[in-house]
């Protein structure tokens, strides 16, 4: 039977579908997409409308993911699944279909708390948290943002200082950190400070006297996240606190780099789906006496946006084979996180207008999706600071100050 406008074709494809983006993907990586998928579907999707009009995410998912291996998945040993990158960002992708608020919690886990301890921790450090945290048994968060700066981390007022003299004297921090994701789920902050020899980070245990960890209210975006202001009010640490590794600012950016490719793969998930449920209810939704998928407006929205899903997901896969072959740069991650999440942001604010009214409430994904994207614009980078990173690598000249 041959299609007319009123009738769908035989046969349809999903947008991915349709690149046949899974034929670059080896069995592992498929396996490990599709129960992640299996579990947003069951566990999280049927929720996750209650968790973002309560603003809450439950403390238990971290044990749930952690059961999962997501928590640090691309780590190796240490508890961690020590996966290749490219299933860490389907495993973000498919996180984020469900809601970027469980993206959030998991590469605020792995790609900071438990990269700055892996990367820059003593052996010691690592045997205390990491295994804990890559169970969920216990949640870290990763405090660089502060209330004056936050494109400018190089500027953070946040203080450590020696309380004597010598290797063993203590540290005592003093400070604010603002828009910490976890921050009061938290057992562990990773808190990046100025000392006399530069930036430096710290393990702080949250239930150290003087550190407060402070709910931030009234979110319209990533409302099932966490997102704390840490107060840290002299607080004492000993000198086994600080990361040995972490020496000056290119250590905290470093971390930066492993969550920001996870937002590369992420963001696709909240476009993804919602442009699937877009094309569901345009096709159930009759307006002027026919589907709403049959006027050619809608095609062409919908077919816009299939395209820029597609080379997002095509652009993510490649910094994915080029992170597993060689390691990807800064500014290729930066090429990445600002086009995918652009575009998903694009995506999610066109498929709420093919819902009409409809699309305003939490009975469909697509505004939820894009109040979240308004936080992913902004955090690990703004757009217009990964503009410039790109820039720079264009002419060799940094436009940052
Ligand atoms: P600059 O002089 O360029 O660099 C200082 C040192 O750092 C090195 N570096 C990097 N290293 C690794 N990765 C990167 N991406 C790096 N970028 C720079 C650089 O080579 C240098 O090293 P060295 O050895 O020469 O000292 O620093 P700058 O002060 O000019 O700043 C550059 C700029 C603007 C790109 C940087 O400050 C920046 O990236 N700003 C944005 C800040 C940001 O993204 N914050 C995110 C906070 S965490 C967060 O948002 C979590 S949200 C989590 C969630 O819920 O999912
Ligand atoms: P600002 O830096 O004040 O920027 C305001 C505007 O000015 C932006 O448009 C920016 O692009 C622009 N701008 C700044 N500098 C320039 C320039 N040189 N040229 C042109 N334009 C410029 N941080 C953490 O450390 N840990 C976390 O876990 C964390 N989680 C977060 C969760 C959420 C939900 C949010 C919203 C933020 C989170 N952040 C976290 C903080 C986030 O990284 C910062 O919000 C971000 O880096 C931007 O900093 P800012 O908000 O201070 O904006």
């Amino acid at each position: 039977m041959s299609a007319t406008a009123d009738q769908p074709a035989d046969k349809t494809y999903a947008p991915l579908e349709l690149f046949d983006t899974n034929r670059l993907l080896d069995d592992d990586e498929r396996d490990i997409a599709a129960t992640v998928r299996e579990f947003v579907d069951t566990r999280l999707k049927p929720n996750v409308g209650d968790w973002f009009e309560s603003a809450t995410l439950p403390r238990e998912l971290g044990r749930e993911f952690g059961r999962l291996g997501l928590l640090g998945m691309h780590l190796q040993g240490y508890g961690c699944a020590g996966t290749n990158a490219v299933s860490y960002g389907l495993a973000c992708l498919e996180l984020e279909a469900g809601d970027t608020g469980f993206r959030s919690f998991v590469s605020v886990q792995g790609s900071l708390s438990m990269f700055s301890i892996y990367r820059y921790g003593s052996e010691e450090q690592k045997q205390q948290w990491l295994p804990r945290l890559a169970t969920g048994e216990a949640i870290g968060c990763f405090g660089l943002t502060e209330p004056d700066f936050g494109s400018n981390p190089a500027g953070m007022r946040t203080r450590a200082r020696r309380d004597g003299a010598g290797d063993n004297a203590d540290w005592i921090l003093h400070g604010t950190k603002m828009w910490i994701t976890n921050g009061n789920l938290a057992d562990v902050a990773t808190v990046w400070a100025q000392t006399d020899d530069g930036v430096r980070g710290f393990l702080v245990p949250t239930d150290t006297p003087g550190f407060t960890a402070n709910v931030i209210h009234r979110k319209l975006s990533l409302r099932a996240s966490i997102t704390s202001e840490l107060v840290l009010d002299n607080v004492r640490l000993p000198a086994s606190a600080q990361l040995p590794g972490a020496i000056g600012l290119g250590a905290p950016l470093s971390c930066l780099n492993e969550a920001r490719f996870g937002i590369v793969f992420g963001a696709l998930g909240a476009a993804r789906d919602a442009l699937e449920t877009t094309i569901a209810y345009t096709q159930s939704r009759e307006v002027f006496d026919r589907p709403l998928s049959c006027f050619q407006l809608t095609q062409e929205k919908l077919a816009n946006m299939t395209v820029e899903l597609g080379k997002g997901m095509l652009l993510a896969i490649h910094l994915g084979r080029i992170k597993d072959a060689e390691g990807v740069r800064p500014e290729q991650v930066s090429l990445g996180k600002l086009n995918n999440v652009r575009e998903a942001l694009a995506i999610a604010r066109e498929c709420r207008t093919l819902l009409g009214g409809s699309g305003i409430t939490l009975e469909y994904s697509p505004l939820r999706h894009a109040n979240n994207l308004e936080s992913v614009l902004t955090y690990e980078g703004t757009s217009e600071m990964h503009l410039l990173s790109i820039g720079k690598a264009l002419t060799g000249q940094a436009a940052f100050r």
